[in-house]
This record gives structure tokens, sequence and C-alpha cells, in this order.
């Protein structure tokens, strides 16, 4: 294969190995990176060594595009936005890479030709499991738009050794499983070690007068240091050049020993304080919207930050630009309060490193950052304990102090002899045990405060944010997420995809709007058995999934009602327990009722400290176990828990879904992510008026889409006016039976005491009001039953979802960010030609 037959014409000219597109190329490529990467000759090869092989062969052809962004962007010191998260939820890269490449056909060829399975490799690959849920995987979305639209971007998060929790069920009940997702190696990632920056902790101040200026200064001694090593994932644009780098920190120690201590002859103390240091990007936390003061967790916080804002420096001197620009060049968006704590270290960096006086910096920092709220859970707000926060960064606490000192002077200013106003808005809560507060933090270091759907950003102005928003209402405005249509669309459902191209061509993918030229086709015959069809093909594929997997058959003409997502009270999965114990029940009394087939199948991960959480994962299994084997059923009702939901998982689920469940409690899901996968995917929703629901409803139009239950205003009008769940249970003859049904223990073996805290909340407190809502859901839950019956409508209603869900498409998101507060422009990127020929080094 190495050599030119010589029947080959002396003008034909050999593809770079590399790079080359070809078939023949790709396969001698492969076999290559397979012999000399992974070390393996075919017959020893595991399905793992070809995947190797196949990721290092796509990241070739990656290269060059990121290597000529990285360049352009040096030498034209574009202007950069840095998207600083705790999380990334990237899923697997494989699959995502061959589509934005526009290789997807011919390593499918050329796989094949080598007697292997394209779908197989890319089963095999780990995915980096570096989120929780939604908050993460919007940034990964984020991250695949702004490369996709040619903005300069770097993403900066935490290389956590073990990502979010693998998910096992044993006996109804999650068990956590550590994720051990490099354990294999990582083909994605390049580790720049000469690129390590040193992250200080503890110690205490020390003021000082600087001897050439004459000013105050303050110097820090620390405790403890610790290193931050870069790992760098390219990240390409869809059928562009445009390569961007996700930088995650890996912690080590920052010297390999302490010598002093070594010396000292505490050789264990020494490597103790290495393990110490390698334990902040040990561990994901895996709690989604639940605050806990852990100092580890602030650790993590401080260290990712501060890396990356002196990476930042590092990339302006070595641009050669002056440190004033800073905000000129980089545009710092926090996701969430995670990162908050950026505003006061980049404050620190230019003062006490770079020796700015306060005035100069503050100019700099109040102009770079962007904060992004997710979430009105109060459970969910962070605020530090001020001895914490004082004893791991002290500098800090100073630096704090001073700009809430200021902050405070410009409030009197607009709104003087106002003390309560005053301690609200506090960087300090003062009210008990003295906190910092995260989010006022954000707001005040801050030019721009932004909610994630139009109703949240409508809630954040009306009450956790209120008094920022009288303070300074011009910072405030709503960017409504969005979702990247390559991997929730073309990578996910090809049938689809294919469907869709042969009709109106494959620019929607890039503007997702164009989707809106697919309405006419509703009219079409012929089009909606084919997209009737897909459905169908794709439901089938999951039952066989379901079936190697659980051993469970469900019918594929049953309607697919899925609800995954973290499993929250405020999400109300049991709420949707509650609908298949009453349809159990109405069979049960009724055995020839005339019913819709329906599988129920749930997803999603408990936080593993969230007791009701995870006993609503039993009650769902439970209710399952009874219904799936009761005879009575005959099979018209299924109920699947899918275990281990993630990213990978999440691809097969969107596309086979008719029926997809976003029944938070209005006012309390930010916006909900998935809600828009499903729809773009041709499944209807059944949803409360929350979060981005409301938006995809008015898209979409009203007449498709199963709109139920209490307003966002009527569940804070009803709590004030003494809520009672009891009345519901008393006056609903249903309800009771079902509620009772699962006190008898008829789910548990006869154990009347094993979901008495789920039954006891919702008769006693039901903080989310499912008692409130139950009867509109049945209502409309009995609505879909019927609207299923007729398939032609369905169908035309599934197909005007898919053609009006253009604006949920991450794009639109970002161009809105680039606009309104990142001020950014698209930077495209010329395919530098200089790899292939080049044999000298031009210095
Ligand atoms: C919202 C969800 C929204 C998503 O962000 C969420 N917020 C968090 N997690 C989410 O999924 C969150 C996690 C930890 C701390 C604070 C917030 O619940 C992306 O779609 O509605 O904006």
């Amino acid at each position: 294969m190495q050599t030119v037959p010589n029947s080959m014409p002396a003008n034909i000219q050999i593809e770079d190995d590399r790079t080359g597109l070809e078939t023949e190329t790709l396969k001698r490529a492969f076999l290559d990176n397979l012999f000399y990467i992974q070390g393996k000759f075919p017959a020893l090869a595991t399905p793992n060594d070809y995947y190797m092989a196949l990721a290092y062969t796509v990241r070739d052809r990656l290269l060059r595009r990121w290597l000529s962004s990285a360049e352009l962007y040096t030498n034209s010191g574009s202007r950069t936005v840095c998207y600083l998260s705790a999380e990334f939820l990237m899923g697997p890269h494989l699959g995502n890479n061959l589509i934005n490449l526009g290789i997807y056909n011919q390593v499918n060829q050329a796989i094949e030709e080598l007697g292997l399975n394209l779908d197989e490799l890319l089963q095999q690959e780990e995915e980096p499991g570096l989120g929780n849920g939604g908050l993460g995987r919007l940034a990964a979305c984020y991250l695949d738009s702004l490369a996709s639209l040619e903005i300069p971007a770097i993403g900066y998060g935490i290389r956590y050794e073990f990502g979010i929790f693998d998910q096992e069920i044993h006996n109804g009940w999650q068990v956590e499983i550590t994720d051990k997702w490099l354990r294999y190696g990582n083909p994605w990632e390049i580790a720049r070690p000469d690129w390590a920056v040193d992250v200080k902790f503890g110690g205490h101040t020390e003021s000082f007068e600087d001897e050439l200026e004459g000013r105050f200064r303050v110097r820090w001694v620390p405790y403890k240091v610790v290193r931050g090593i870069p790992y760098d994932t390219p990240i390409l644009g869809y059928k562009v050049n445009t390569a961007n780098t996700l930088r995650l920190w890996s912690a080590e120690a920052a010297e390999s020993f302490d010598f002093a201590a070594f010396n000292s002859g505490d050789y264990l103390g020494a490597v103790q304080q290495k393990s110490d240091s390698e334990n902040i990007s040990k561990v994901l936390y895996p709690n989604d919207e639940l605050y806990r003061g852990k100092q580890l967790r602030l650790e993590q916080q401080m260290f990712f930050v501060s890396c990356s804002l002196q990476d930042m420096i590092r990339i302006m001197a070595g641009q050669k630009l002056p440190l004033e620009d800073f905000h000129k060049k980089f545009a710092i968006q926090l996701n969430d309060t995670h990162p908050a704590i950026a505003v006061v270290e980049l404050m620190r960096l230019l003062m006490d490193e770079h020796s700015m006086d306060w005035d100069k910096s503050w100019a700099i920092v109040h102009n770079t950052f962007g904060y992004t709220n997710h979430t009105l859970l109060p459970e969910a707000l962070e605020r530090w304990p001020i001895r914490l926060f004082g004893e791991l960064l002290p500098r800090h606490l100073e630096i704090v102090y001073e700009i809430n000192r200021r902050f405070l002077d410009d409030v009197r200013i607009k709104f003087p002899d106002d003390g309560d106003r005053l301690s609200r808005l506090s960087l300090i809560d003062e009210s008990g045990e003295k906190y910092v507060r995260m989010a006022n933090l954000a707001c005040v270091g801050s030019a721009a405060i932004n909610g994630v759907a139009a109703l949240h950003s409508e809630l954040l102005k009306q009450t956790v944010l209120k008094d920022f928003y009288e303070m300074y209402p011009e910072k405030f405005s709503n960017k409504t997420n969005g979702v990247t249509p390559r991997r929730f669309m073309v990578l996910s459902n090809p049938r689809l995809e294919t469907l869709i191209t042969s009709k109106i061509g494959d620019s929607w993918i890039k503007h997702l709007d164009e989707l809106h030229k697919l309405e006419p086709f509703v009219n079409d015959p012929a089009f909606c058995a084919e997209f009737r069809q897909i459905k169908h093909a794709i439901k089938q594929d999951l039952a066989n999934y379901i079936k190697v997997k659980t051993n469970i058959d469900v019918n594929p003409n049953s309607i697919f009602d899925i609800q995954a997502k973290r499993i929250h009270e405020y999400k109300r999965q049991h709420l949707n327990a509650l609908h298949i114990v009453t349809l159990y029940n109405r069979i049960k009394a009724n055995p020839n009722l005339d019913i819709t087939p329906r599988t129920f199948l749930f997803g999603g991960k408990a936080a593993p400290g969230y007791y009701m959480a995870k006993l609503i994962i039993k009650l769902i299994n439970s209710i399952g176990d009874v219904v799936n084997r009761d005879p009575d059923i005959a099979g018209r009702l299924k109920v699947v828990f899918l275990t281990d939901y993630n990213v990978k998982f999440a691809q097969r689920v969107y596309p086979a879904a008719d029926l997809s469940e976003q029944i938070s409690t209005a006012g309390k899901e930010a916006s909900g992510t998935g809600n828009m996968k499903f729809a773009m995917n041709g499944s209807l929703t059944i949803g409360t008026l929350d979060g981005a629901n409301i938006e995809i409803r008015e898209e979409v139009g009203a007449e498709n889409f199963f709109l139920f239950g209490l307003s966002a205003e009527e569940v804070v009008a009803k709590k004030a006016a003494g809520y009672n769940p009891m009345d519901y249970y008393a006056s609903n003859p249903e309800l009771k039976l079902v509620i009772d049904r699962i006190s008898s223990g008829f789910f548990s073996s006869g154990d009347g005491n094993l979901f008495k805290p789920i039954v006891d909340d919702l008769l006693y407190r039901d903080e989310y009001m499912l008692m409130a809502d139950y009867q509109a859901y049945i209502d409309c839950q009995d609505q879909v039953d019927h609207a299923y019956r007729d398939q032609d409508h369905w169908t035309r209603m599934s197909i005007l979802n898919v053609a009006r869900m253009g604006k949920f498409s991450s794009d639109r998101a970002i161009r809105e960010y680039c606009e309104d507060i990142w001020k950014v422009q698209p930077v495209p990127i010329e395919l530098d030609e200089y790899r292939q020929t080049q044999t000298t080094l031009n210095l």
C-alpha cells in the first residue's frame, strides 16, 4: 500500500496520509495509525484499537484547520470570546467531527471496505461527561456554534479525572460508579505543559510600599501553590475551516515533591501534599442546581478561573498587546456564578501582579465580563462563608470588601436612605453568619446580565435580581437558549436529515430557520408517509436496543412517551408516575378499556445525596416491575427506566420520541434544552408554561402543543392564598386511588413505608404543586391518547414541529450574544497549505 503500483501513470499524485480524503488514503491512514500509534496489527486489535486508529485518522484531518485558526488569531490579534464554565458536557467527539468535517460518508465507505462497521466504532467512544445536565451541555452547544460562525473563542474549564458518575440500577435503586473516562486514553486532547500556570491558595497578605512608584501595594504569601496544566481539544465548526480550542485545566503539585518536607524526613507528608494538589481536578461535583459550600469546590472554581485569566494575559503578552486593552481583546462570559470569582481574580492580577491601579483595573474588569444566570432556585445560589473564603483566598476577600465599599457608595447616591436595599445588594450577606454572595459579585462585576429564556429573564428582574435590575437596568437582557442541530439532528437522526435535505437542500443545517420550507410538505402524502416510516424505524431501533439492555419488549407502534433529564422534584418525574398509575388503575377497573398503547421511558441521574430524587427512581422502577408483567395490562402499558442516560444515549432517545415530557412546575425550569432537541426531531410536547416551552409553543403553534397546568403567576398566587394539597386528595377520587395504591405497598411488595416520604410530601407539603396540576395533566394526556389515534393528523403536527423549530438553533443564540454582549465579528480562516510543502523552519 505504501508504494506506487507500476501501472499507475506518472502524473498521479499520492494524497498526504494525514489529510487526504480518498477512500484508499483513508484506509491507508487508518492502518498506519493502528500500527504506529496503537502498536497493533489487525489480528490483535480490539474494537477500542480500531476506534483509536479512526480517531487519530480524523484528528489528523482537523489539525491543519486548528493550527491555521491559531496562527491567524495570533497574527491578527482578533477579539476573542472566552466562555468560562465549570462544566462542558461535550458528548462523543468522533461522530461530530465527521459531520463537521463533511467526511462522514467517505469514512463510512473506507471503514466498510476494511470489513469494519462505523456505528460500532462510534459506540466505542467513552464520552467526556464533564457536566451534570443542561448547563454543561449548553456550553458544549455554544462552542459548536461559535466555531461554526467563525468566531474566535476559547472554552475554559476543568479536566476532571472523573466526570459525572455512571449510573447502574440495582433492585430499582440508583447506584453510582466512578466514571473512568480517561482509562483508555483520550485521542482528542493535546497536553500543553509548557503553558502551565501556578495558582496560590491560603496564607496571608502583606502590604508594602512600591519602591518605584511609592504606591501602596499588597503581596500575597500563600500557604500552597497548585500547578495547572492545560489540555487542548479542537472544536471544529460545521463545514468551515475554523477550529477553536477547549482548554481544560488539570491540577498538579507545583513541585513533584516538597523538598523541604522530604529532606526533613517527612516523605509521606511530601507525597500527601502532591496528592492534595491533584485532588482539585479529581472529580466533578454531581449536584445539579444544589449548592453545597464545600472548600474543594471553591478551590476548583478559583483554580480554573485563575489558570484561564493568567492564560489570557500570556496570550496578550505573546501578541505584544498592552494589558490596558484586556477588555478589547477578550469578552469573558461567566456560565452561572461558578466562575464569578474571576471578577476578583482579574482585579488582583492587574493590580498585584501587573501593578495597575484600582481605577484602571476596575474600568477593564467591569467591561470584560458578562454573567448568565441559569436558575431561580434558591438552593442553587452560591454563597461562601466569609471564614472559609478568607482562609482560602485572603487577598480576594480584601478586594471583595473594597469592590463592595465602592459599589454601596454608588447605591447610596442612587437610592439615598434605603438601608434595606443596601443590605440586599451588598456583596456580603450579614443577616446571620456572614457570606460572600457570588451572584451579587457577578452582577456588580459584569457589563451584561442575562437569563436563558424570556420568562426566566423576566422573573429574574422581578425576583432574585430585582434590586440589581433597579440599580443597573441597562445591563439586563434575555438570551433564549439554543441547541446545535449538527449533533442533535444531523448526527443523531441521519434518516430525518436525509429526508429533509432531499426536499429543501442542506443549507438548513447552518440556517435552521430554513426548516420553514418543509411546511408545504405537510400536504404531500408521500412525504408524510416517509416521515412517519422514519419515526417508526427509529422507534424500532430503540426497541431493539432496550430488548438487548433490559430484556423488556416494547411495542414500536405504542406512543413513545419520554421524560429524559436530571431527576429533580421540580421537574416532576413523579407527576408522570402518577399518570402511569392512573392508567393502570383504569385498566384494572376495566380490562377492556380502549386505550392507546404507550411506552413510558425515563432517563436521568439523581444527585447521589438527593434522597427524594433517588426514591423517585425507585418508584418508577417499582411501578414498571408491576405494570410490565401484569397480564391484565396485556402489553398496553410499558415502563422502562433507561439506565445511565448521557449524551451518547440522548442521541438515540430524542429521535425516537413521540411525546416529550416538559412538565416542570411553572416558573422553576429556567429554559430547558431537551425540550428543543425533542421537538426538532418531531416529537410533540406535553408541557407547562415554563422556560422555553412558552417560546416553543409560540413557534410551533398552540394547536401543535399539549399545554396544561398552572402558570407561573398562578403558582405564586396559589401559594400566597394558602395552598393545601390535601384538598385535591380529598376531592378527586381518581387521584385518591392513585395515592392510596402507592401508599398501600402495592408497588413495593407490601411495604407501605417505602414510598411514604413521597406520599407524605405530596399530601402535606407539595412544594412543586403536583396535586394542583394533576387533573389538568391527566386531561391533557387523555387528549394525547385521542390525538395519537389519528396518525395522519399526528404526523402533520410532528412535521410542523420540525419545520418551526428554527429559532432554537444555538447559532441564533450565539449570534445574539455576539451582537448584544460580546461585540465580536467572524474571522474566517483560510486553509494554510504550508504544512504539506514546508521542509524547513522559517524562524
Ligand atoms: C437550568 C435549565 C437550563 C440550563 O441550565 C440549568 N441550570 C442549571 N442546570 C441546568 O440545566 C444549574 C446548575 C447548577 C447551578 C445553577 C444552575 O435548570 C441551561 O436549560 O433550565 O441554561
